[in-house]
């Protein structure tokens, strides 16, 4: 049974649906209730773990294959868990994270089709019993999502220069890991104003406050 005083709130989706937009909204919102939250996100969290992250975002490296992509995922999540996201539960933070395991089961899963029950085993061995308390899942079609990317004129990372039918998996594998877990997940349709976005986001936080 899970020891924690605060809650764990992840945010999901696609490229460019909205998570870090988001983010900041999220915290400004529960801290105006009282509550302490420490923002943080995945791959990353800690200084070993962006290091980790810088190694998979590169596309100018060396290919990864995809056993050390996802050894890698869980290596930085294993830092980050011990490291940031227990110990700020463990004082009663609540723990609003931009990405966590899912992802893992979309990207890695659906995206690159590494077996469901590796991921899994490896959940279990670096998590034990922790899940997030709360994901906001949110969904849009594949290509308003890169389109919103591309118009950030940042430069592609690794993963956002994979083909549309990369894209289309993860959001499926997202769309059912939602209806296996509709207590945690709850989907909200980001196709929308970001005002619209915030009012579903704001009704489901309102949910799990009272
Ligand atoms: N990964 C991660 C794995 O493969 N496995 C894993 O286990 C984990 C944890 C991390 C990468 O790592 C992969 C997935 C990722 O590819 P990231 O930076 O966390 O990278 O993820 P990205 O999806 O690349 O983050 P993005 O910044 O691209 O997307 P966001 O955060 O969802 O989108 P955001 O907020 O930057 O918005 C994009 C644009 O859209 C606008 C924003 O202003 C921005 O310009 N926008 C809207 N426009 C219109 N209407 C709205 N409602 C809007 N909301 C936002």
């Amino acid at each position: 049974m899970s020891t924690n005083k605060g809650k764990f709130i992840t945010l999901e989706g696609g490229e460019g649906v909205g998570k870090t937009t988001n983010v900041p909204f999220i915290r400004d919102y529960l801290e105006s209730r009282g509550i302490p939250v420490t923002v943080t996100r995945e791959p990353g969290g800690t200084l070993v773990a962006e290091k980790i992250r810088g190694l998979l975002l590169d596309k100018n490296s060396e290919d990864l294959t995809d056993q050390t992509e996802i050894l890698l995922m869980f290596a930085a999540r294993s830092q980050h868990l011990k490291k940031v996201i227990q110990p700020a539960l463990a004082q009663g933070q609540w723990v609003l994270c931009d990405r966590f395991t899912d992802a893992t089961y979309a990207y890695q899963g659906g995206g690159r089709g590494m077996s469901l029950a590796v991921i899994q085993w490896l959940e279990n061995f670096v998590q034990g019993d922790l899940r997030p308390d709360l994901t906001f899942l949110l969904d849009i079609p594949v290509e308003i999502g890169m389109s919103r990317a591309k118009n950030r004129s940042v430069e592609l990372d690794r993963f956002e220069s994979e083909h549309s039918q990369f894209f289309d998996r993860i959001r499926q594998v997202y769309l059912q890991q939602a209806q296996h877990y509709p207590a945690r997940i709850k989907v909200i349709n980001a196709d929308q104003p970001l005002e619209s976005v915030q009012e579903q986001l704001i009704e489901t936080l309102n949910k799990l406050l009272s």
